[in-house]
């Protein structure tokens, strides 16, 4: 009973220039793949939410794109959404990487996250690649900017800090209620992850302009029966680019690089949804769908 009574619970979100791990921080903490993590920057484009529940508490991360200065429409939604975060958030944690400071842009974070009564917590990322002598100064520098309510160096990567960042995060919750099933990861579809995952593959094989005038629809989701093995899932997703010429890209020679798009997503849909997938991808045109509002709400996954 004792328990019941100081259970706490609320929301955690995760803020902070593009590439920094925040992606990375959201999938070590639940301990399970759910954002889509590439080495490029702007790999997110969505709030994405993932539940985290133990005996005594329950937190609900949300991972948020990350925060430039946007030079076109998809862009300035990417930022519009990070910063609608911080709304409902108890606690943010912003995320800087040890390695590449971006002082212009975190400043301007830092003004914002000024005018909230959130909590904030320093997280500093990436500290598997740099000497630790060098951290105290990158603190004192930080220190200097903000009133942070901690500061924390992790390892995304390696799990380094993370439970020590968990601990703090948990004093700062109120008590609250259970809001999802202990066993929930997200609240967020199916559909939308399995979109990622594809997305992800074609980000991590493709170059330029394409992994960012990319984007995946699934148009079907549905289970079949076989006759030979059972069930299976039968999924169709349609892969959107700008240009004729991309298109041509991502198809590649004889279909050779949306094949392999389609046998990488496949392993990890398999593995997201415990099944087995039957995985078709058809890529098509839709011009400059990233400066159109509505193609944009459409095409960008923006489910709120
Ligand atoms: N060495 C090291 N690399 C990391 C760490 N955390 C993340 N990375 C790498 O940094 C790159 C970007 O990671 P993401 O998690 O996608 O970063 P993000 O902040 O979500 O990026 P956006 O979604 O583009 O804003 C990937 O190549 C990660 O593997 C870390 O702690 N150490
Ligand atoms: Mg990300």
């Amino acid at each position: 009973m004792d328990e019941i009574q100081n259970f706490k619970s609320g929301y955690v979100s995760i803020i902070g220039t593009p590439n920094v791990g925040k992606s990375t921080l959201l999938n070590t903490i639940l301990g399970q793949k759910l954002a889509i993590v590439t080495p490029k920057p702007q790999t997110t484009r969505n709030q994405i939410r993932g539940i985290f529940t133990t005996d005594s508490h329950q937190i609900i991360f949300v991972d948020t794109p990350g925060l430039m200065n946007p030079k076109y429409r998809l862009q300035s939604e990417m930022v519009r959404t990070a910063y609608g975060a911080l709304g409902d958030a108890d606690v943010v944690l912003f995320v800087v990487d040890a390695t590449r400071p971006n002082a212009e842009i975190e400043d301007r974070i830092l003004k914002r996250l000024r005018r909230t009564k959130s909590t904030t917590i320093l997280v500093l990322n990436k500290v598997d690649l740099i000497a630790k002598p060098t951290l105290l100064p990158i603190f004192e520098d930080y220190n200097r900017k903000f009133e942070f309510a901690q500061m924390i160096p992790i390892s995304a990567l390696t799990a380094d800090g993370v439970p020590v960042l968990l601990e703090q995060i948990e004093n700062y919750l109120p008590l609250g209620p259970l809001y999802f099933p202990e066993d929930q990861l997200s609240d967020l579809p199916e559909r939308f992850f399995i979109a990622e995952t594809v997305r992800e593959k074609i980000m991590l094989m493709t170059q330029r302009e394409i992994p960012y005038a990319s984007a995946v629809i699934i148009e079907e989701f549905e289970k079949r029966q076989t006759n030979k093995s059972g069930e299976i899932i039968y999924i169709r997703a349609i892969v959107y680019a700008e240009r004729q010429t991309q298109k041509q890209i991502i198809i590649g020679k004889g279909g050779k690089l949306i094949k392999r798009v389609g046998e990488l997503a496949r392993i990890d849909i398999e593995k997201f949804l415990d099944a087995r997938v039957f995985l078709e991808l058809y890529v098509t045109v839709k011009t400059d769908w990233r400066k159109d509002a509505r193609q944009i709400q459409e095409l960008g996954g923006f489910i709120e």
